[in-house]
């Protein structure tokens, strides 16, 4: 391919992409509350949570693949938005997040050992390491806009991070957040 610049508009999309919209009822799995994801999907319908936007790299060694991922501020039942988060298939990949609006939190775990739980957003830069799965959530009252990049050919491993969990729950409260610690971790 040759090289290029692509547009980064104001709410976060590039241009050109390939636009993934993930869909509540498609990520109903990674919420503990399903009576409120069937309230949700009975009284509103489907609900869009994030979007990603994603360049048009080949899945290659050698290339950086990048995207943005805008996520939509809510709560299903008193957890908030999300994406859902995955390990590289090839664990030996790292990653880099940098933060352009919003508020989050950046959720990582290895598939043994400790979670961690960092504070992400505008103006922040997140270093995922080799081996960590990752997941980012929506903690403010704004879409939460970052962009990432990382090796292309590092693959996307979904079914081991729904497996294991990300080792906490993040539930809204009027002010803020808590961290209640899943069962297991
Ligand atoms: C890709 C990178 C992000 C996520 C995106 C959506 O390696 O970590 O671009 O794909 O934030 O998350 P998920 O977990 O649905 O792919
Ligand atoms: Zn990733």
């Amino acid at each position: 391919m040759e090289g290029l610049v692509a547009h980064l508009l104001p709410h976060g999309q590039i241009e050109p992409s390939l636009v993934l919209r993930r869909y509540l009822s498609e990520i109903r799995g990674i919420y503990r509350d399903q009576e409120a994801v069937n309230k949700i999907l009975r009284e509103e319908g489907d609900r869009l949570v994030y979007e990603v936007y994603l360049g048009e790299v080949p899945e290659a060694e050698g290339h950086v693949a990048y995207c943005t991922t805008v996520i939509y501020p809510g709560t299903v039942g008193d957890e908030f938005h999300m994406t859902k988060g995955h390990f590289h298939a090839r664990r030996d990949t790292a990653e880099v997040y940098l933060g352009l609006r919003g508020k989050g939190l950046l959720l990582l775990r290895r598939e043994q050992g400790p979670y961690q739980v960092l504070e992400f957003g505008a103006g922040l830069l997140g270093y995922v390491p080799p081996f960590w799965a990752h997941r980012t959530v929506n903690i403010g009252d704004e879409p939460l806009v970052f962009f990432a990049a990382w090796p292309a050919d590092a693959g996307h491993d979904y079914v081991t991070a729904e497996r294991l969990g990300f080792g906490v729950f993040v539930r809204r409260l009027l002010d803020g957040y808590r961290l209640e610690e899943a069962l297991g971790s």
